[in-house]
């Protein structure tokens, strides 16, 4: 009932004392119609509205305004909310590929369909082979966060099949898509290939046949091998005694282990390995020997006491040998020498590593024989030059298409040995193709063969588009996410696991000396002479004879050439921070005198601009004086792995530093606070007294842009500073520096 109503109802039935009734309101003017293009919400006031954007009253007297074709609203929009549309595409969608993982990004699309709901929508397709379509990914990819209803502009995708092509269609949709059914629907799509992927964990181990000194294992192969599992690696040590452990390896997917104290608890891990590299280590399972010896094992072992004095007799004269010979026993998680994790003798058991180890070809005779048994001849008719690209140390770098018969045509690397050489020089030559064939990793540069057969002598290897790592850094400077970065950091590292997995020291890694293809994978390459390094021209020779690449080099790699996976892991610090300043020389300008006295005096190379602290702290434990403290390469992949994953953990940036006279910092200081190199041009002229020249610097074409990389360009300031200090000098200024 309105309040009307009530009114009215007492006027027509007077109480007998009730005071005298008020004389009825006028009655309310009658309301206007409204006209065409405005409106009036029945709950609304008397006045009429005009009809919000893209809707129309196409009848005089409308109570509310429809929308305009491809224009829509939801129940929940106010009426004078303008109707919406969907929003069109996203934007600068990318892709990097980390073996089965792809990490996509976006920007938000130009047009948000006047919504502030915006969000995203990741369909994965499968591509089938020989043009057979596509299908829908199914429920074993994962999304990180998710792949419907996202509202930042990123996503992981995980667990795709290795070597495999996907299509992801990136959709954005805000609150009306849904009613905008014919609206065709705005994908951007990017097609991706994934790499090869380590094997997935071996998930059950099983227990055979015990004996009071041995246990019989088999297992299963993991769910995803990825590939062919070339072996396993059995890992196993006493329960609580995981200080010392054993590894060994088996082909098949069972193994007896013996050796083992009787009653004795064991813990047992098993990982495959596929030519990508090692998977992850099952669980750990337990398992006991037995207390006696079993009637077959008391029967079994008189027969073959003969034969085990035997072996006993042969184990000691190899033991006896590779004592000799200079290896170390013993084995221990801490403190582990990289040059000491090739061979392991434990509990009187010489146990065989379970990588494939890197053979020098030194050790061959006839170092042809090397080149014979680790590379593959390809005929010349296969090749076709096309194109000069580079100058090597031997002769010009060419490419062009390889066409092998049954094969599909592909492009390639072709270093040739220029005429007129020497057997020695043919010899250094065709050394890097037989470290190369040894390996097999998506970021190790892959040898195609060689040509030996006819002359020119030719080294053939994949073809990486866009050349070598530091010239591209400086050619597109500024140009990628961090993620991107962190991605071709990740491969770096993962090439570099696999090399010091092989027993390979690389002694000259720098961003130089990395390739980089057309979908951003890195690759370690150049294993030429890494040994003598007479190629690279950044050896200087050292006082103990040797050339040596001193400003990536370790301490001690320069002081008593102690060159292990440990000193590799200094170099990759410095081409992280390579990469991180987009190309720029390690130490500037400082002569390598100045580098090598600067870090024995614990000084160390500050943050690149915009450098994520999290990077910087990794670049900074790579340089620890200390080799074992180190982190090892493995470590390293893992870490990147865990920050490309969650890309929040890369927004800390470096803190500005307020150094001028000494451009390094010290490394006990910036392991605690991190405060190194990135500030702009503004805060660094504050910094020194000098802000109110900003205006000069910035408008004399010095610096383009504010936010410069202070690490990357500080010689140009200082060059700059120089000269303003000529030109204050001339004006009389008192400014002291
Ligand atoms: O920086 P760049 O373009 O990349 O110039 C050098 C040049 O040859 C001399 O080494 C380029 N280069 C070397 N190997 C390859 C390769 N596999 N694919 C593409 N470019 C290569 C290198």
């Amino acid at each position: 009932m309105t309040p009307f109503s009530l009114l009215s109802s007492s006027l027509l039935h007077p109480t007998p004392n009730s005071p005298r009734p008020l004389p009825p309101p006028p009655p309310p003017p009658p309301l206007s119609v409204c006209k065409l293009g405005f409106y009036r919400s029945l709950l609304e006031s008397a006045s009429c509205s005009k009809c919000p954007p893209h809707s129309v009253a196409r009848q005089p007297g409308a109570t509310a305004c429809s929308c305009e074709d491809g224009f829509y609203k939801i129940d929940s929009d106010p009426p004078n909310m303008a109707c919406t549309r969907p929003p069109s595409p996203p934007r600068n969608a990318i892709s990097n590929v980390n073996e089965t993982s792809v990490f996509l990004e976006w920007s938000a699309p130009t047009e948000a369909g006047g919504r502030k709901d915006v969000r995203y929508n990741i369909l994965c397709q499968r591509v089938l082979p020989e043009g057979r379509g596509s299908e829908e990914c199914g429920a074993n990819v994962r999304f990180l966060p998710r792949g419907l209803g996202l509202s930042n502009t990123s996503v992981m995708v995980a667990d795709l099949q290795s070597h495999t092509n996907y299509s992801f269609l990136l959709e954005a949709v805000n609150g009306v898509s849904e009613l905008a059914k014919d609206h065709a629907k705005q994908y951007v799509s990017l097609n991706v290939t994934t790499n090869q992927a380590a094997p997935s964990p071996v998930s059950v181990i099983r227990k055979g046949h015990t004996e009071k000194s041995s246990i019989a294992l088999s297992w299963a192969e993991p769910d995803r091998p990825n590939g062919i599992i070339l072996e396993y690696e059995i890992k196993y040590f006493e329960k609580e005694q995981d200080s010392s452990y054993t590894i060994i390896k088996s082909k098949e997917t069972e193994m007896v282990v013996d050796g083992l104290k009787p009653s004795s608890v064991y813990i047992f891990q098993v990982r495959a390995r596929t030519s990508a590299g090692y998977g992850a280590f099952s669980r750990r399972f337990e398992f006991q020997t037995s207390p006696y010896l079993t009637a077959t094992s008391e029967r079994a072992q008189a027969s073959i006491i003969a034969v085990a004095i035997t072996l006993a007799l042969v184990l000691l004269a190899v033991v006896a040998g590779f004592l000799l010979s200079g290896r170390r026993c013993g084995y221990s998680k801490a403190k582990q020498d990289p040059e000491e994790e090739k061979m392991h003798f434990h509990n009187g058991h010489i146990k065989f590593p379970g990588v494939r180890t890197y053979i020098d070809p030194l050790t061959y005779e006839d170092p042809n024989q090397a080149v014979h048994e680790f590379t593959q001849e390809i005929d010349v008719s296969f090749i076709s030059i096309e194109r000069i690209i580079g100058a090597g140390e031997f002769g010009e770098v060419c490419s062009g298409p390889l066409r092998l018969p049954g094969k599909r045509e592909i492009q390639v690397a072709i270093k040739t040995l220029k005429a007129g050489y020497t057997e020695q020089q043919r010899r250094d030559f065709l050394w890097e193709a037989s470290i190369m064939g040894q390996f097999n990793h998506p970021n190790i540069i892959r040898l195609e063969g060689v040509v030996t057969k006819s002359k020119p002598v030719m080294i053939i290897t994949e073809y990486m588009e866009n050349g070598s790592l530091d010239t591209f850094l400086k050619k597109n400077d500024s140009q990628f996410t961090v993620i991107q970065l962190v991605g071709m950091l990740r491969g770096i590292a993962s090439g570099m696991r696999y090399l010091s997995d092989m027993g390979y020291v690389h002694r000259d890694l720098a961003a130089r000396n990395i390739l980089v293809n057309s979908n951003l994978v890195s690759k370690v390459s150049d294993f030429g002479l890494s040994r003598v390094l007479e190629d690279d021209p950044e050896a200087a020779y050292t006082t103990r004879g040797g050339k040596i690449p001193i400003r990536w080099t370790a301490p001690e790699a320069i002081a008593y050439r102690k060159f292990t996976s440990a000193s590799d892991v200094w170099s990759y610090g410095v081409v992280m921070w390579e990469v991180m300043s987009y190309g720029e020389r390690p130490y500037w300008e400082m002569s390598n005198q100045d580098v090598i006295k600067a870090i024995e005096e614990s000084y160390r190379l500050p943050g690149p601009m915009d450098c994520p602290e999290a990077l910087y702290h990794l670049m900074m434990d790579c340089w620890q004086r200390d080799r074992s403290s180190r982190p090892k390469f493995d470590e390293i992949v893992c870490l990147l792995d865990k920050l490309i994953r969650n890309p929040s953990s890369l927004k800390k940036l470096v803190n500005s530093s307020h150094r001028v006279s000494n451009l390094l910092v010290e490394h006990a200081n910036v392991q605690g606070d991190c405060s190194a190199g990135s500030q702009t041009v503004g805060e660094w002229l504050d910094s020194i007294k000098m802000g109110r020249y900003t205006e000069l610097f910035m408008g004399g074409g010095t610096l383009r842009r504010v936010g410069v990389n202070l690490a990357g360009h500080q010689k140009k300031i200082i060059t700059s500073i120089q000269e303003m200090r000529v030109h204050m000098n001339s004006t009389s200024s008192t400014v002291n520096m």
